[in-house]
């Protein structure tokens, strides 16, 4: 790798400013390094086979893919390194924007057998804002079918040259399943970042970025951190703009009881008072007094939900969703997705998205959107409650069966969403598609009911049948609709009469048909309407 792959060292240590100052404080700081590329293409399975460093890094994940940011510090040499995984499946294109913004390097992914997908591009993307060094891993080297100067050819269109085709980004060809290239893929990283030559100053007021958060049901708001500056410790006071609080558990990202992080180390932490939203800042105070100026001088921050006032047509119709999640990641990228189907017929209305459990306020709020919802453009009032990742605790299913609200939980974004789609299918107006069938006069009536006639027509034009609908005409002027019950030629019951053909109608109808009048006769069928 050649020197140039540099880029200015300062952009991502902490402050270039006020150097003679803290100077003396500069500590070397392990790279923080996320992992991109398309769904599918070997992230997690990458990271797993890192694993030789001492640290198990993948979590068991739901169908394969994950979901989430994760976390995890490994060693190699002695040397620390952070990574940070990425989902690859569309919807979690902020996670990955945010991922890129917090790392000092980028480890790009490609399955060698697949190449360039729009999620390539779009973490290209994000790495090229994000202004970071990165790192192309040609993954699943061992595939039969793997052809990496067609990748390369790829990336070139892309505008990146890799050290194989004269260009100055390092790649590496890998395989997660024959550990072909990880040392090489490590030794590259380490490299990247002694040339980064990263520093931080520890003796800084803490700040860093929150990667991820949740409501846990038994320890309250629970985040992870990653710190840029500073030292977190156990009872910090920290805050960001959305949520302040005392650190009262300090967990390292394995879960294990820590006094203090340093920069780069993954933390958990538990003791805000609210959820603090993911890509947040977050700073250490001095006391909670400043913490909560912090909070009050920068409170805008744009709202979650979405549709809440949306004006409805009256061809459309609504549905109500409320949304819980494991983590505040999850509910964004929900939200995001659902946000992209079609809503010109079916508009989806969250009434509430936020992470933790399924509880019974979320179901009371479900049951009050059915009353106070229903209308003629609402006929169901439909409210429902979609988990992701997430139970639903005994009192709230209880709760739900006997107000018949449908709770649904799903462990696969994909799942969801077309779920919420097929639901929305369900409660469209469903499409009407008029056949006409032909014309009838009316001959004579023989009988004149509350609401039925028998009559005797004659089919001047196409034909007519049996359970078709009718509208009536006199002198071109429509006197109203009605239904041909039964037919009949000759005293038997026929199932349709063509063209000059006489015949004997019951018809049930809303306009009493006269002798003259010409009856037209059409079938209506109704199609489920697709979004
Ligand atoms: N043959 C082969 N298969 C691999 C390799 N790396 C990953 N896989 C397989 O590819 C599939 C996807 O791997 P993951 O590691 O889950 O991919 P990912 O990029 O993390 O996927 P998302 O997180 O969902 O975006 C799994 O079935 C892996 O076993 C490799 O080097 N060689
Ligand atoms: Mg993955």
């Amino acid at each position: 790798m050649k020197k140039t792959t540099q880029k200015p060292s300062e952009a991502k240590t902490s402050e270039v400013g006020d150097k003679t100052k803290s100077q003396r404080s500069l500590a070397p700081k392990p790279p923080v390094v996320v992992v991109l590329g398309h769904i599918d293409h070997g992230k997690s399975s990458l990271l797993q086979s890192i694993k030789e460093l001492g640290v198990s890094i993948t979590e068991k994940e739901a169908g394969g893919i994950t979901q989430h940011i994760g976390a995890y510090q490994a060693e190699k040499d002695g040397k620390k390194i952070t990574f940070i995984d990425t989902p690859g499946h569309e919807a979690f294109s902020a996670m990955r924007s945010r991922g890129a913004k917090v790392a000092d390097i980028a480890v790009l992914v490609i399955d060698i057998a697949e190449g360039i997908k729009p999620q390539t591009k779009e973490a290209i993307s994000h790495i090229k804002k994000a202004k970071i060094p990165f790192i192309v891993a040609l993954n699943k080297i061992d595939k039969p079918d793997a052809n990496p100067e067609k990748v390369k050819g790829e990336l070139q269109k892309e505008g990146i040259l890799v050290e194989d085709s004269g260009g100055k980004i390092p790649q590496v060809l890998t395989s997660a399943k024959t550990g072909q290239g990880i040392n090489e893929l490590l030794e590259l990283i380490i490299l990247l970042a002694e040339m980064e030559n990263l520093k931080t100053d520890i003796q800084k007021q803490g700040e860093g970025v929150v990667i991820e958060s949740y409501l846990d049901t038994q320890r309250g708001p629970t985040a992870t951190l990653i710190l840029s500056q500073g030292i977190l410790k156990a009872g910090d006071i920290a805050g960001t703009l959305t949520a302040i609080g005392k650190i009262k558990i300090l967990e390292n990202f394995q879960g294990k009881t820590v006094e203090k992080v340093l920069p780069a180390e993954p933390a958990i932490v538990v003791g805000f008072e609210m959820v603090p939203r993911v890509g947040e800042n977050f700073k250490v105070f001095s006391d909670i007094e400043s913490a909560k100026e912090h909070l009050q001088v920068e409170k805008k921050v744009p709202a979650l939900s979405f549709n809440t006032e949306t004006e409805v047509g009256s061809e459309q119709r609504i549905l109500n969703l409320i949304l819980k999640t494991d983590v505040l990641g999850s509910t964004e990228a929900i939200e995001g997705v659902l946000k992209n189907l079609p809503q010109e017929k079916v508009i989806l209305r969250i009434l509430k998205s936020e992470a933790g459990e399924i509880n019974e306020s979320d179901v009371k709020l479900a049951k009050s959107a059915q009353v106070s919802n229903k209308s003629p453009r609402h006929p169901t009032g439909q409210a429902i409650i979609l988990g992701f990742r997430v139970k639903s605790n005994p009192a709230a299913r209880q709760l739900a069966e006997r107000e018949k609200i449908k709770i649904m939980s799903f462990e696969i974004i994909y799942d969801l969403v077309e779920e919420v789609r097929k639901f929305m299918e369900r409660i469209m107006k469903p499409e009407v598609i008029r056949k006409d069938l032909g014309k009838l006069k009316v001959l004579a009536v023989f009988l004149t009911e509350k609401n039925r006639q028998i009559i005797g027509g004659k089919v001047i034009e196409g034909e007519a049948k049996k359970g078709a609908q009718v509208e009536v005409f006199r002198e071109e002027a429509l006197l109203g609709r009605g239904k041909l019950i039964n037919l009949q030629r000759n005293k038997k019951d026929i199932e349709r009469i063509g063209k000059r053909e006489e015949c004997v109608m019951l018809y049930e109808r809303d306009a009493r048909a006269e002798e003259g009048d010409v009856l037209v006769v059409y079938t209506e069928e109704r199609r489920r309407g697709e979004l």
